[in-house]
């Protein structure tokens, strides 16, 4: 599984105060935090709530470089906040540039300028593409798969290697009045998403998406996750500090028979 640290997001309150006061500590003690509970990558958000979007994300990304080498997870779905942070990143143990729609109606070529960033940061830099396209966000699994098929098609055009590629269903949050399939969906989704490429490509949630607003957020967050493991999902953007959803993770993954079964598996895996 491939874990992406949620938590350096300008979503979240403290995170978003440490941007306004340039705290590097705040930032940096949740970089160490993340990588010493498995995180492959760390997720880089710089949230709305800045002014300066481009001088944020450098900011963030050097103030995480200082004190750890964790691969980062570049998010913005603007080109040019992704393409500031690469200008000040350290990519040799790699980088996710996360995220972009197949197309939008004010950039047609999006998704073309996150594949042609990502080969110039390197071999190992790969992409999150979301399923969703000039009409937006799709609510049926046959819309997702049908995008998905379209951004695999464009990565193989592009000779960009399907395994540098993370397809995101985007979940949201099943509070949303009328949303209670969409986890179904995405779980259909992913089963099929699948078969797309051999080898496949890689499969992503922006899992606490999820349970925004409930009263059941870290459950809500760890049985949808077993489920979405079971269906092929092999990398999340979590909360990886959550210990109880670290060892669904381990647990799933053994039981997928990804991992070897030893009395002290948990002990094992959630080591890293
Ligand atoms: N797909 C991809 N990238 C993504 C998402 C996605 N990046 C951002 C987001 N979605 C994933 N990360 C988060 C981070 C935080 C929350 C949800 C998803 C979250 N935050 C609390 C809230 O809003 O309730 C903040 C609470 C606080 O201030 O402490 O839920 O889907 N590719």
């Amino acid at each position: 599984m491939i874990l992406i640290g949620e938590r350096i997001n300008g979503m979240f309150t403290d995170v978003k105060q440490a941007i306004a006061d340039k705290n590097k500590q705040i930032i940096q003690d949740l970089a160490k935090k993340q990588t010493e509970a498995g995180a492959n990558y760390l997720d880089v958000n710089v949230g709305t709530a800045a002014a300066d979007q481009l001088g944020t994300m450098q900011w963030l990304v050097e103030t995480i470089q200082e004190t750890c080498s964790t691969p980062l997870s570049l998010d913005s779905q603007k080109p040019d906040v992704i393409a500031a942070g690469l200008k000040v990143l350290n990519a040799d143990n790699g980088v996710i540039l996360n995220s972009t729609p197949l197309n939008k109606k004010s950039d047609e070529e999006i998704l073309d300028k996150y594949i042609e960033m990502a080969e110039q940061a390197g071999p190992k830099a790969g992409i999150i593409a979301l399923t969703m396209d000039k009409n937006g966000v799709p609510q049926d699994t046959d819309t997702r798969v049908a995008i998905a098929a379209e951004i695999v098609q464009k990565a193989m055009e592009k000779s960009f290697d399907a395994q540098r590629l993370f397809i995101d269903p985007i979940i949201l949050p099943v509070k949303v009045p009328n949303a209670q399939a969409q986890p179904g969906n995405i779980l259909a989704a992913v089963e099929q998403i699948k078969y797309l490429a051999d080898p496949a490509p890689h499969m992503t949630i922006g899992l606490s998406n999820l349970s925004q607003g409930t009263e059941e957020r870290s459950l809500i967050n760890r049985i949808f996750l077993a489920m979405a493991i079971s269906r092929g999902l092999d990398s999340a953007i979590v909360e990886v500090l959550d210990e109880k959803l670290m060892n669904v993770v381990a647990t799933a993954e053994m039981l997928m028979n990804k991992q070897i079964y030893s009395d002290s598996f948990l002990k094992v895996y959630t080591a890293g």
